[in-house]
Parts: C-alpha cells; structure tokens; sequence
C-alpha cells in the first residue's frame, strides 16, 4: 500500500511539472498521501515551482511561497515562544504551569494553515501549539499562562484554558479527551447552520482511551459531520508508553470501528499534515463527513513543567521513563530545520532570510515576555467576577 501510494505520487509530480493535470486526481492523491506511514519523505521540486506559481494546482493547491514562509514563521513561533517558558520556569518565579509542546510543531501548524479564519479548533492541555498556529497572539497568551489581568481570560484560565472565538478557538481543556467533543459538537452546530466550516479537535494518544472520544466519533459518523479528530501520538501518557497500553499500533485504525476514513502521517513533516488536513477539510465541507488523522510525533520535555531540562538547552534528558538516545533520535528529526532546509533548498527563501525570520521571532518572543511582565494581577476583590452571569433573573424573588 504504501509502496502503491509513492508511485502515484511521483508519477502526479512528472506530470505536474511537465503541465500536465490529467494526471492522477488532486483528491486520489491527497488521499493517498494520507496513507503514508512516517518517516517517508514525499515531496521534491514541484512544489516548490507549484509555489511560484509556475504550475497549476497540484498536491500543495495553491500554498504560495508567503504563505509557506509564514508556515516556517509559525514554527519558529512555537518552539521560541515554549522555550522562552522553559528557561523562565527554570529562572524561577513563573507563575504558572506549561505542558509544552516543542517537538510537536509541524502538527498544529500543518492542520492550522489547512483551515479558514471561521473553522474552529478545540485544543486540549498540550495546546499552546494549536493557539499560536490559529492566529493567537503570543503576548496576550503568555500573560494568561502567568495569570495577569489583561491576558487572554483575565488571568482566571492559565495554561490549560485559553480561548479566542474571535479566531475559532473553542479552547484548551485539561480534562482528556473532552476537545474532541467539543468539536464534534461544534461541527454538529455548523450542519444545523448549514455552512461550510469544519471544526478540529486535538487530543494525544491518550484521548482515546475515554468516552469523551467514542462519543465525539460515533456521533460524528453517524451524521456525518464536518468533524477532524486529531491525534497527536507522542509515544507518551504522561509517562506511560503509548505501545504497552495499546494493542495496534496505529491508532488510526480505531476509526473503522465508528465508520471514519482514518489516516496516519508522518506528524514532522509539516507538508504532509497540511496536505492530509486539507484533504480532510475539503471532504468535509462538501458533505463528506469526518476523518481522524493520527500524527506520529515526540515530545521533546517532560509531560508538563522543565523537568530534566536545561536553560538555552533544548529537550528533557534522565527522565526514567524512555532513554535519551531515543530523544536524540526524534531530535535528529527536528520538524524545524527539516522544514527550513526544503524552503531553501527549493529557493522558496533564503539562508539569510531565515536567519531573518528567526531573528524577528525571538524579538516577538522578547516583546512578549516584557508586555507579560507589565501587566498587572488580578485583584483579590474581583475573584467573583465572571463567575455569575450579570442581570440574569434571581433564582428566588425577595
Ligand atoms: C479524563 C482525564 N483523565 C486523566 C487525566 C490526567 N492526565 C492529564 S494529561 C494525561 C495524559 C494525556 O496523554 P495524551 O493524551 O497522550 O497527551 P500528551 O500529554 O501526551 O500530549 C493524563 C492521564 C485527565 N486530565 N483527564
Ligand atoms: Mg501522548
């Protein structure tokens, strides 16, 4: 199958680059792409031409060299800005907790760049990704992480609970696998509107293992809704082996079991989510129903905070539970640099403007850090507000 899957794939890129679009279908190919099993490297020079705008549409549908550069810029975005927390937890007095997501970029940033601005997204505790690539803004994010008055919920919410309906985030939940049924909810809400969005949810490996997503699936099959479950699976459960509580190994084959097209993708590498995403939203703004995609991925710290970490030193090593050779290893395949290596190799930027780019998100990462740090504390007699619904009729009359 997979072998199948790269010829076509190949034979769909001759023929994109000689003009040709009689090849194999768009949609054949992207579900196809789909299919592919981690590790495997897909593209080669079209797309880089495709986003030139030297061909017509091929598998990347339009991806321009801004918008590819801007997928790199979100990246960066995450990693520098989760880092930053990392080496603040380690200073000392962050106040707040961080369940970070580095090592897991290419997922929120593919799925994200696949959808529109009014698409939703549900986020769970590993979400700071997921706000970052739907457009959330890095100063408002970290003051909500720290608690402060201004920040994104007032500082009432923190790490695990951020939302933003102004951009489709439906918000971050810590409770395992809930994000997958509020976006199956909200995708049941778009078919009783009757528009075209979608709506994604998040969850790890984990947030299989609950009703929170039977539900979500099963409703989600049997109206077919316009639903995406994605499932980042970063080998870990907190620090349970995701293999020795499963018995498949990918758990993209939980899907047949509810009736939905599933999906397993290499989950660092960005061009590869994106492409399955967009295929999946497509299939479910034309009535097609859900998919569920497993991305297979690492995660570089700890299960939450910086333990076995380092300042200005990347990755959690002497955890006791997984080994750093086999850190080291997801390391080597660091979804950034990968990424950056494609875009300069196909002339979609240069060395000198990703040198650039990263200069100008560690400034971004610094201004955010200094608006976080101005911003004041909530104050003690406003601990009740928003707790009640104001000028609501009394339960009791007087
Ligand atoms: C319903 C529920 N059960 C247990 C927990 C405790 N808990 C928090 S995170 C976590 C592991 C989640 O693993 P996974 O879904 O793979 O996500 P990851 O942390 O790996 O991103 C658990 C068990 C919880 N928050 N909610
Ligand atoms: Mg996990």
């Amino acid at each position: 199958m997979k072998e199948e899957v790269c010829v076509s794939e190949s034979k769909h890129v001759v023929a994109a680059e000689k003009g040709d679009k009689t090849g194999v279908s768009r949609r054949t190919f992207l579900k196809g792409l789909g299919a592919i099993g981690p590790g495997t490297i897909f593209f080669s020079a079209g797309i880089a031409r495709q986003a030139k705008g030297q061909y017509g549409p091929t598998y990347t549908d339009g991806l321009s060299a801004e918008q590819l550069t801007a997928m790199y810029t979100d990246m960066l975005k995450i990693r520098l800005w989760e880092s930053k927390i990392k080496d603040l937890i380690l200073t000392g007095g962050f106040r707040g907790v961080a369940h970070l997501y580095v090592g897991q970029e290419a997922i929120a940033v593919g799925v994200c760049n696949a959808l529109r601005k009014d698409d939703y997204i549900a986020s769970n505790h590993r979400g700071h990704g997921h706000l970052i690539a739907k457009g959330g803004d890095l100063g408002l994010m970290l003051a909500e992480i720290t608690h402060k008055a201004t920040g994104y919920c007032k500082g009432y919410g923190g790490s695990l609970h951020i939302t933003d309906m102004s951009l489709g985030i439906l918000g971050m939940d810590g409770i395992v696998g809930t994000a997958h049924l509020f976006g199956a909810g909200a995708a049941y809400g778009i078919k009783v509107k009757g528009t075209d969005q979608v709506a994604v949810s998040f969850g790890g490996d984990g947030s299989l293992q609950n009703s929170f997503f039977s539900s979500a699936a099963n409703a989600a099959a049997a109206w077919k809704l316009p639903w995406i479950g994605v499932i980042e699976n970063n080998a870990f459960q907190i620090w349970v082996r995701s293999s020795d509580v499963y018995g498949i190994q990918d758990l993209a084959r939980r899907a047949d079991g509810y009736g939905i097209e599933g999906r397993v993708v290499d989950g660092n590498d960005v061009l590869s989510v994106y492409n399955v995403a967009k295929y999946a939203a497509e299939k479910a703004r034309a009535g097609g129903g859900p998919t569920i995609i497993e991305c297979k991925t690492y995660r570089w710290y700890d299960h939450y905070g910086a333990g076995g970490a380092k300042r200005g030193v990347d990755g959690a090593f002497r955890l006791g539970y997984r080994s750093d050779r086999e850190l080291r290893d997801w390391m080597a395949k660091d979804p950034i640099p990968r990424f950056r290596k494609f875009l300069v190799n196909e002339k979609v930027m240069t060395e000198q403007r990703a040198d650039e780019i990263v200069a100008e998100v560690t400034q971004a990462v610094e201004d955010a850090v200094a608006f976080a740090k101005a911003q004041p504390v909530p104050k003690p007699e406003d601990g009740l507000l928003n707790v009640f619904a104001e000028g609501a009729v009394p339960l009791h009359k007087s």
